[in-house]
């Protein structure tokens, strides 16, 4: 008898003798770790509709240059590392044309034009109207971790730009970092909670913590989702293949606590695996973080309802 450890359930597998003489006994199969179905139809590796989406994304409000993605969750969740991610996806788009060019050499340098031209416009970092703001961890207790009104202020646009997080004391208004007149433009226009899949159960006062923000979120009409990093770590069926992350019974469950405890949909919440350093092209990696598209659509309503 050996025990294989299926996404966390351990699943007793016998080697059966059949008798002397007689039919082998046929053991029940275990249940499949998998669902038949995904509950989540992902169109995988194909990204350029979503590329082509973020890369002619202009805001409609003359107020607004971008939209404004802010992440915050526990330390070590894995925030600074889907904003790498999100930014290799995004700039991929020109490894992956530069790649396909290469390829076909009748094509080659009319290809190489347009992708001078796009480096060109992009190499500033203004090319993309999607900006993620990066925040320092959420610790446990009291003074230690970011302040929890340091995200609410930088929510609201009040922190300006290079601001040192100070877990001691947030920041106030007169400080020289206040921006007591932020413009729309400032603003948040989508708050979204970063946790590793696969850490230890979440400390109560770090969930508190976590609960705050998204209530002052809420109540100033903020969107929000939340980013479920490491399913590639998350069981032995997502790390032999990311597209078994929306078959995973495992998975499922994870997504399903993480959404009651946290209180966020089950569908606002976007499982990612971080971008590796090989050259896959246009990989299901990218997929999943593409799917971060609809942070976009999300903070594209926000700046025009709030207008109105
Ligand atoms: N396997 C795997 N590792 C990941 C993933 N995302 C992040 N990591 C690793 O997790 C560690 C922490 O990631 P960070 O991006 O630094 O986390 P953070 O939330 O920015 O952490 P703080 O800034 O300290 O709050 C790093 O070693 C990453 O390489 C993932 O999706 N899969
Ligand atoms: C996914 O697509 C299949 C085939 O089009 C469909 O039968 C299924 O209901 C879809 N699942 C979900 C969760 O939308
Ligand atoms: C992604 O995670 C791996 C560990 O699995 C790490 O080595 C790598 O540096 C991370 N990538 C990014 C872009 O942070
Ligand atoms: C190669 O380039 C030529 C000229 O631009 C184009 O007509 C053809 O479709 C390309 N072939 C492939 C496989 O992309
Ligand atoms: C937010 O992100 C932008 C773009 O990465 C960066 O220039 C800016 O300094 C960040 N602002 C804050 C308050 O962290
Ligand atoms: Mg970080």
């Amino acid at each position: 008898m050996n025990v294989v450890l299926f996404c966390g359930v351990s699943v007793q597998r016998h080697h059966f003798h059949p008798p002397m003489g007689g039919q082998p006994s046929v053991p029940p199969p275990p249940p499949s770790p998998l669902f038949d179905d995904p509950w989540m139809n992902v169109s995988w590796g194909d990204n350029n509709r979503d590329l082509h989406y973020v890369d002619s994304f202009r805001p409609v409000n003359d107020e607004v240059r971008h939209i404004r993605v802010l992440l915050y969750g526990p330390v070590g969740a894995g925030k600074s590392s889907f904003i790498t991610s999100v930014s290799n996806a995004l700039r991929r788009r020109m490894t992956c044309e530069a790649l396909a060019s290469a390829a076909n050499s009748s094509g080659q340098s009319f290809s190489k034009k347009y992708l001078t031209h796009r480096i060109r416009k992009g190499g500033k970092g203004n090319y993309y109207c999607l900006v993620l703001n990066d925040t320092m961890g959420l610790e446990e207790g009291y003074g230690r971790g970011i302040h929890t009104h340091d995200i609410k202020l930088a929510m609201m646009g009040h922190v300006k730009e290079g601001y040192k997080f100070n877990p001691l004391a947030p920041l106030s208004n007169g400080d020289p970092d206040y921006n007591s007149s932020p413009s729309l433009n400032d603003r948040v226009h989508v708050m979204v909670c970063v946790h590793n899949a696969n850490a230890p159960e979440m400390k109560s006062s770090i969930l508190l913590k976590l609960r705050e923000i998204r209530e002052a979120a809420s109540r100033k009409g903020v969107p929000q989702l939340a980013v479920l990093t490491n399913v590639d770590e998350a069981c032995i069926d997502t790390k032999t293949s990311l597209r078994n992350v929306y078959r995973s019974k495992y998975l499922k469950k994870k997504i399903s606590e993480f959404s009651s405890s946290f209180g966020i949909p089950i569908n606002c919440i976007l499982p990612v695996k971080n971008y590796s350093h090989e050259i896959q092209t246009c990989s299901d990696v990218d997929t999943l973080i593409l799917r971060a598209v609809r942070l976009i659509d999300l903070g594209h309503d926000f700046t025009n309802k709030v207008l109105r």
